[in-house]
């Protein structure tokens, strides 16, 4: 026999892979069958716009084509699915003791069961974003901890006991950094609270989105615990949380500081939270270092909690990294990033990667395995990616003709799967699934309908969906991985 090679990168036969959206990105019909305002709503309506005149009131109606995008997901040969629940249809008031919409239910048992019958394996969000706008009125919505979790947990509840008998993966919230940051700091996203733009009204960016963290930390905390004590040993599921956060290299990989100012970055962006709900810990000590008493403390019985609330996986959504180069002065009272500058170029001039189309996104396939890497040896869970995707240079202005030629977005993806199939096998770490961001071109938040994410074309006109071929090509680009192997 010959000499042996190393093990080729590859994937398990289980792994599981499909495509994500977000219920106010696409589901439109806001007032449709019950459904209450969430804080989105309210937001999208703001005059003057804070969302380039885009609103979520139609967006790509799923809410009716539904079986016409699972339709979809059949055709490019999806395992799985990643959708959220809109708070406000399944309880349109928010509150533990409101009302459960019986219509609500309804419409996401037709999406569980039309999946189910597809063969497709539902992974359901419990929160991206849309908060209840009666909860925001009422207390103040994320700002009040002790409220705000206890709502929570409650809604969570209802979802287990009305969809877990089908339902066996759960995300309870969808990037509480983005929720904290771009909600109650820079105030880009609903509910635009800030003390730093000029188009906020309202807010505190120096202390609501260190609250609001804790209120998310705590609200994630209490519905595991409840999955674990109540649910898990009947319905037998997994749970977790989806955190963003990019890598960072040091601006200057000779300067100490820089690499200091890298690693800090990546404490504030993801250890703010996975501190408390990967390990059960307080947050890391260069926030509380920078941030002192605006940091809240989390009790003897918090932490308690936040043990009780052991869960399966860590949910990556990676879409980019950058650099990062210290500031030698003190941070101002509003810096959540850890007092130090982000780049796109290093001190040499070298990009982090390819540009897309959009300014905050570059390709950085590399930079995606040291990731994966590095959260998986520090916080110690299995990795499901929950989230990655990306819109082509120039998309934006493209025809449909020309924007399913989507070369770009077919290269970020093969780059990005490799990256995980090489930190599964030359790196170790456990990654067990893969989900494209989006199935379908959708409301960009605050970028309105122009930036397009998604593997299919949605003509916002028409609504008609065509397929882009980087949707048709990614089972081939999962099965390069997991085919059993020929000896050359
Ligand atoms: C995610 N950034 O948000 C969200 O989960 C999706 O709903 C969204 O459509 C998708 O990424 C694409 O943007 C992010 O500026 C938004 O670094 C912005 C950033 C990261 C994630």
């Amino acid at each position: 026999m010959g000499s042996t090679s190393p093990a080729p990168a590859s994937l398990p036969p289980d792994f599981q892979w499909g495509f994500a959206t977000a219920s106010y990105q696409i589901e439109g019909a806001v007032n449709e069958d019950g459904r209450g305002k969430s804080i989105w709503d309210t937001f999208c309506h703001l005059k003057p716009t804070r969302t380039k005149g885009a609103n979520g009131d139609v967006a790509c109606d799923h809410y009716h084509r539904y079986e016409e995008d699972f339709d979809l997901l059949t055709k490019y040969g999806a395992k799985a699915y990643r959708f959220s629940i809109s708070w406000s249809r399944i309880i349109p008031d928010g509150g533990r003791g409101d009302d459960v919409n019986e219509q609500g239910i309804a419409f996401y048992n037709r999406l569980i069961d039309s999946l189910l019958s597809r063969g497709i394996v539902p992974w359901v969000t419990l929160y991206h974003w849309d908060l209840p706008q009666t909860l925001h009125d009422r207390y103040g919505g994320w700002l009040n901890v002790e409220e705000s979790q206890l709502d929570f947990e409650r809604y969570a509840r209802i979802c287990y006991e009305r969809f877990g008998d089908r339902v066996k993966n759960w995300i309870t919230l969808n990037e509480p950094w983005i929720v904290s940051i771009f909600g109650y700091s820079t105030g880009g996203n609903a509910p635009g609270r800030s003390s730093v733009n000029p188009q906020s009204s309202e807010g505190n960016s120096a202390t609501e989105p260190w609250i609001v963290g804790k209120a998310l930390i705590l609200s994630h905390a209490r519905a595991v615990a409840l999955y674990n004590k109540e649910f898990r040993s009947i319905q037998n599921g997994r749970i977790g949380i989806s955190l963003n956060g990019d890598f960072f290299e040091p601006w200057d990989a000779q300067d100490e500081r820089d690499r200091e100012a890298a690693e800090r970055r990546m404490e504030f962006h993801i250890g703010w939270f996975a501190n408390p709900v990967c390990l059960a810990q307080d947050y890391p000590k260069c926030m509380r270092e920078q941030l002192g008493d605006r940091l809240p403390k989390f009790t003897d019985s918090e932490f308690t909690l936040l043990r009780e609330a052991n869960m399966d996986f860590y949910g990556m959504n990676y879409y980019t990294s950058q650099f990062a180069r210290h500031r030698d002065e003190s941070p101002s009272i509003n810096d959540y990033l850890g007092n130090l500058e982000e780049l796109q170029e290093n001190k040499e001039g070298v990009s982090v990667g390819e540009p897309s189309g959009v300014h905050w996104l570059r390709s950085t396939p590399k930079l995606f395995r040291k990731h994966l890497t590095r959260v998986y040896r520090k916080y110690g869970k299995p990795i499901y990616v929950t989230e990655n995707g990306c819109p082509c240079p120039g998309e934006e202005k493209m025809t449909v003709t020309e924007a399913v030629n989507d070369t770009y977005r077919v290269r970020y993806f093969e780059d990005h799967i490799e990256a995980v199939a090489l930190a599964r096998s030359e790196d170790g770490s456990d990654i067990k699934g893969y989900f494209a961001w989006s199935l379908m071109d959708n409301l960009e938040w605050s970028d309105g309908y122009g930036v397009r994410f998604g593997a299919t074309f949605t003509n916002y006109d028409t609504l008609e969906r065509t397929p882009k071929q980087s949707a048709l090509l990614l089972k081939g680009m999962f099965e390069k991985y997991t085919e059993p192997r020929k000896y050359l």
